[in-house]
Order: structure tokens, then sequence, then C-alpha cells
């Protein structure tokens, strides 16, 4: 008797044990039951509905599921209608894959226990196409990637030896990129492109060709396309032609056979992304022509086969002095001279992914032309994978501000394409993202790329349901307290009150005092302009650089006035004294000072509650974050230091009673090793190897 029951106990621990090792991988990706549901399929089958058909099988156990296609006036593709009465359930929607976005949705609410005995439900995304853009290189770097390496391309000293054994992760390693295929389709992402839009010509050979639609294969059945970044130059340094130019009848006839080659190995290649004409990269600026002209040579090539441009709108050449009005300066004019299948991808921001920007100006310039906004998911001005930011905070903030004043529901939908884009923080790290954490972030992007009104906490709840089933109640708030503030922390401690690009090289650690002899406009100086008088950015149209005029009044009149100017984007729009008064009552320098300290109380605050999660996450992923978090406290109190020690060199007045001394200087500050990118948190691989 007492023998089996120690058997018992140890099988029970083994179990237990079994089931809470966690290494990220899975992501939010249910597990399976065990039982096996009854799933009919009332449809043709298809290589996605048998996906569909086998997720309900093994994940589902609420009764019989049936599945069936059915046409409805006006509703998308994607759509799918899910309903549950007396226990049995149905799903339905116009298209295979909108029925296995139904199946995920059902699946998702059974983890979140929102299944009722009898429901109906119908869910349409908002965007038709919700892409991934991956800015990996052929060498297996990711550029700004914190995650490892690319996932995609592994290819040593290409071309010449490319052999099948180069062929990448993906391909060697079915289980992971079965899991990036569900985890992007269990949130309707239905693109990727594949590369760095610093993209490298080889892209369009017949050698990486043949390996892209390796991947169109495997991620096909999953609704999701795959696009490339192609290089400008490609007709002259893969073709071997004399030029690029787009007026060229042999650069038309190359990029059109080029079409013609990708779309028969893959026929519902998704597009091309190009960076043109920006920091370095060719376009058809170099030989006197229009970013119109460019992309419609490239769009009149893959048109006939149903193939979208997506021209970046991030030229970082500037002719004005201020960068955060070139987009609108490069594009507005070409308004109505592109191709309906190109679409202007748009950062969110006007400068370049900083922890708050208000929205670019370009939005609503366009009447004619199609928009979409790109955001950044990898955290290049965000601590990269060593803290702790939630984004869907950020991209709530931009949606709140881009629909009543860029008019940008209006804009999508009179569009030939309606599309959203996310720079990737995936990479071959086990967690997928380097911060375990920073996952929620790959997933609140898919998930507002389908309903921009979703609101940022409702999807940090859903994220920590489904990714941590087993907390409590209190401890599942506190961790969504924690997404919930993580990004405003690491705006007070980098960018308080709209004090933006005070990076050093690196764009991690603070450099405010940057002022070495390269391009002005790339230095913290620049952007701070601060001198003993006062500090901020000038953009107003009565003194500044008039980018406020960019903005619709409604707008650009409240950012343009300091009275009503948010304290938020004070020092973003405005040049003010160290003594001006903020909304908040506090002088200038006294609110900075109150930021910087409140963003390392705040990271020391996200320290104490994580640790109150002590043994109900993994020990693993605990010991992980518990580590970067670790790093980001200790990150914080540079960034505090390091600026306001420089700030006071400047003006002189002593530090507000408030504000914990500091426990650096400010030479300490200036040659940390923050600054030389030599700094990071170990990977999860990393210290799994250590333990
Ligand atoms: C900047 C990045 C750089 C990118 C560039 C871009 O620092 O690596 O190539 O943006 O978006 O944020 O093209």
């Amino acid at each position: 008797m007492k023998k089996t029951f120690l058997v018992l106990l140890t099988l029970m621990c083994v179990c237990c044990c079994a089931s809470f090792a966690d290494d990220g991988s899975n992501l939010w990706l249910h597990k399976a039951t065990g039982d096996k549901a009854a799933v009919t399929l009332h449809a043709k089958s298809t290589p996605t509905t048998d996906i569909a058909i086998k997720e309900l099988t093994d994940g589902w156990n609420g009764g019989a599921v049936n599945l069936a296609i059915t046409k409805q006036k006006g509703m998308k593709r994607d759509a799918f209608s899910i309903s549950r009465k007396r226990g049995f359930v149905t799903i339905t929607s116009p298209s295979d894959i909108g029925l296995l976005y139904g199946a995920y949705r059902l699946l998702q609410m059974q983890t979140l226990g929102t299944v009722s005995e009898d429901f109906e439900l119908t869910d349409s995304p908002f965007h038709d196409i919700r892409l991934l853009n991956h800015w990996d290189n052929l060498d297996g770097n990711s550029e700004r990637g914190y995650a490892g390496k690319s996932i995609f391309w592994h290819v040593q000293g290409f071309p010449e030896t490319l052999g099948q054994n180069d062929v990448a992760d993906m391909r060697n390693n079915p289980l992971r990129n079965t899991t990036y295929a569900r985890a992007n389709a269990s949130l309707g992402i239905n693109g990727a492109v594949l590369n760095n839009v610093n993209a490298s010509p080889k892209m369009l050979t017949t050698e990486v060709l043949q390996m892209t639609q390796q991947y169109a294969d495997v991620l096909r059945p999953y609704g999701i396309k795959v696009y490339l970044a192609v290089n400008f130059s490609s007709p002259v340094i893969v073709g071997g032609l004399k030029t690029a130019d787009p007026y060229d009848k042999e650069v038309q006839r190359w990029w059109k056979q080029k079409a013609k080659e990708i779309y028969n190995l893959i026929p519902d290649f998704g597009g091309f992304l190009v960076k043109a004409n920006s920091e370095g990269q060719p376009g058809p600026g170099d030989y006197g022509r229009t970013h119109a002209e460019g992309a419609n040579l490239l769009a009149s090539a893959i048109r006939p086969y149903g193939g979208i441009v997506m021209w970046r709108a991030f030229i970082n050449n500037p002719t004005d002095p201020d960068r955060a009005k070139q987009a609108r300066i490069e594009f507005e004019h070409l308004d109505g001279q592109f191709l309906d299948n190109v679409i202007i991808q748009v950062k969110n921001g006007p400068i370049d992914f900083q922890p708050r920007e208000p929205f670019n100006a370009l939005f609503d310039a366009l009447k004619l032309t199609a928009e979409m906004p790109e955001f950044q998911i990898t955290q290049e001005y965000l601590g990269q994978s060593n803290h702790l930011a939630y984004l869907g905070t950020m991209w709530e903030e931009f949606f709140h501000e881009v629909m009543p004043y860029a008019n940008y529901k209006a804009n999508q939908l009179r569009a030939r394409y309606n599309a959203i884009a996310g720079v990737a923080n995936t990479g071959t790290d086990a967690d997928w993202t380097g911060h375990p954490l920073a996952q929620s972030n790959w997933y609140a992007f898919g998930r507002m790329a389908w309903n921009p009104d979703l609101d940022a906490e409702t999807i940090a709840n859903e994220w920590v349901s489904l990714t941590f089933p087993k907390l409590d109640a209190k401890q599942h708030q506190t961790l969504v307290a924690m997404l919930m503030r993580s990004r405003e922390a690491v705006v007070d401690y980098e960018m308080p009150i709209g004090l933006h690009h005070q990076f050093g090289d690196s764009h991690y650690a603070p450099g405010a005092w940057d002022n070495r002899p390269i391009r002005r406009d790339w230095l913290p100086v620049f952007y701070n302009q601060a001198d003993a008088e006062g500090i901020g950015f000038d953009r107003t149209k009565a003194t500044g650089t008039d980018a406020t005029s960019q903005y619709h009044p409604d707008f650009g009149n409240v950012m343009e006035n300091l009275s009503t100017c948010p304290d938020k984007y004070l020092l973003w729009f405005h040049h003010v004294p160290w003594t001006h008064r903020c909304q908040s009552g506090r002088t200038v320098w006294e609110e900075l000072c109150y930021h910087y300290q409140n963003g390392v109380n705040e990271a020391r605050q996200l320290q104490r509650q994580w640790n109150s999660l002590e043994g109900a996450i993994d020990p693993d992923i605990f010991r992980d974050v518990q580590i970067r978090l670790m790093t980001q406290t200790r990150d914080a109190e540079w960034w505090k230091d390091g600026c306001l020690l420089y700030f006071q060199s400047l003006h002189g007045m002593p530090f507000p009673d408030f504000l914990d001394p500091p426990v650096h200087t400010l030479e300490e500050c200036k040659h940390s090793r923050l600054n030389v990118g030599l700094y990071r948190s170990p990977t999860h691989e990393e210290l799994n190897k250590v333990r």
C-alpha cells in the first residue's frame, strides 16, 4: 500500500514537473488536452482545413465541432463566425483560412475560460494585409534583432558554398517552423517579409528564390504569404545591366522577367518591400527619378500576378533641417502618381521608433495613395531584449491619435490594399524573443493588426492567461499590471516629456552629451538643444521648424500652443527655459528629475512585482526575467544619472530634494560599457547552459 502510494506520488511529481517545465518555446499556443474532439468538415478538404481539424481534435474538449464554408454577402474572406448551441459548436467562414482563424479563436476562448454553453460571435479583421517584417540577413544576422540569429537565413559564404545544409532553421527544424506558422495564424498574421529592408541584391538570385519557395510552401497552409525586401540596384548587381533606371527598357524587362520567375516558383508571392534612397540604399533618385517612378517600375512588373509593392517612407537623407518633416515632404506632392498596387509604408512616428512619438504627419496627407503603418515590435530603442516594455500601450496611443486626427479608418478603407506591418522581434533563442515577456509584443501586434480598436489591457490579459494559465487571479493581475506600466517606465527614463533621441551609438544607452563630428541630426545634442538657458526641439510655426503645420489643425494647433501642448510632448514640439512651468505645476528641470526618478522607481517596482511571482512561474523563465529586470534597473540608473548630471553641468541648478542622489559620475556614464554595445543580458540558451 505504502509502496503504491510512493510510486503514485513519484508519478505525480514527474507529471507536474513535466507539465511545468517550460522554455517559452510554445509561446501563447494552447497545449493538447488529451481528449480527442469529433470534428466534421462540411467543405472541400484543403491543407488549411486539415490543420484546423487537427488543432481542434487535439485541443478542444467541449464536444463536437462542425466546420463549414458559407459565403455571406459583405463578409470578408478571413472573417468567421462561431456558434455554440446545446453544446454543439459550428464554425463558419467564406474561406478555409477563416475556418482556421475561427478554430484558433475557439481554442483561445477555452483557455481564457470565456466559452459559455450557448453563444454566437462573428469576427472580421480590419486590416486585410497583416505583416511581419523580418530584418534578417542572408548571413544569419538580424538587424536590430535581440533574440539570437535569423530564423530564416544562415547562408555561409553565399553564394559559393550554398548547399542543402545551409538552408535555414525553419526547414531543418520542422517543430520550430510550425510553431512560427501556428503562432502567426493564431493571431491572423497573414504575411511575412523574410529579409532586411537594407536588402541584399542576392535575394533575387535563383538560389535564394528557391529557398524562399520552400518557406512559402511551409507557410501557405497557415494562410501566410511570403514577401521579399528588394534592393533597387538588383538589375545591375544581379542582372549585370548597366543601370537600374526605371525608364530603361532593359531594366523594365529585367523586373518583368524576375517577376515571372518568382511567380513560377511561388504563385501566391505577396510582393516587394523597398527602402530606397535612404541611409545609403540605392533608389530612383540616383537616376533623377521620383519615388513614384521607382515604385511603379516594380509594381507594374508584379501587378499582373496580384503582387503589391510596399515603398517605405522612411527617407533618412534629410533635405529639411527637421528630419521629422521629411516623410511628408518627400511623398505629399507625389500623391496620385503611384499605381494602385503600391502602398507607402510609414513608421508610426516621424523620427524613428522612439519610445514615444506623436504620429507621423504623412498619415492623411495622401488622398489617392494607400498608406500602411510600420510598427517596430523589436525594441531597438526600448531597452532591446534586456528591458520589459509592453508595446500594446504605445500602439493603442498611436491609434487613438491617428484615428481622429488623420482619418485613419476611412483612409485605410478607401485604398485598394489595406495593410499594416510590424518589424519582428523573433530570433533563434528558445523563447523566440530574447526577453520571455517580449512575446507579448508579437502577440499584441497581431491582435491590433486584426482589430485596432482592441485596448492594450484586454490584450495583456489575454496574453497572460494564454501564456501563464496556471497563475491565480492575484498573480495574473500582478503580471498584467507590470506589462501595462512597463513602456511608460521606459519612457520615463529614456525620453521624459518628449525629450527624444538621447541614445548613444548602440541605441541602447544614454548619450545626451553626444556631440561627435558626425551627421548633426543623428546626435542627441541636436535633439535636446540643451544649454544654460533651456531645452527642447522647437517645431512650432511661430519660432521653430513648423512641423506643427504638417498636422491637421485640430492636432497641430494644440501642439503649437505652449499652454495646450501636453507635457508628454513638451520637448518634442517646444524649446523652453529650464524654469518653464509644466502642466504638472513643476518646472521643466524638476519635471525631468521627477520622470527620471520615476523611471528608476518603476523599474524597481517591476522587480518587486516579478519577485512576488516566484514559484508560480517556471523557474528557468522566472530567473531569466529576474536577471533582465536587474539589468533594467541598473540601466535606468545610468539613464537618470547620466542625463541629469549632463543637463546640470549646463545650467548648474541643484537637484530637487525628491531625487535620489546619483550613484555614477557623468564621466563614468560617458564611458560606460553600455554605450559600446558590449553589455547585454545572457540569452535564454546561455542561462540554460550555466545552470
Ligand atoms: C533605424 C534602424 C536601422 C534601420 C532603419 C530603417 O536603426 O537599423 O535600417 O531604421 O528603418 O531605426 O530603415
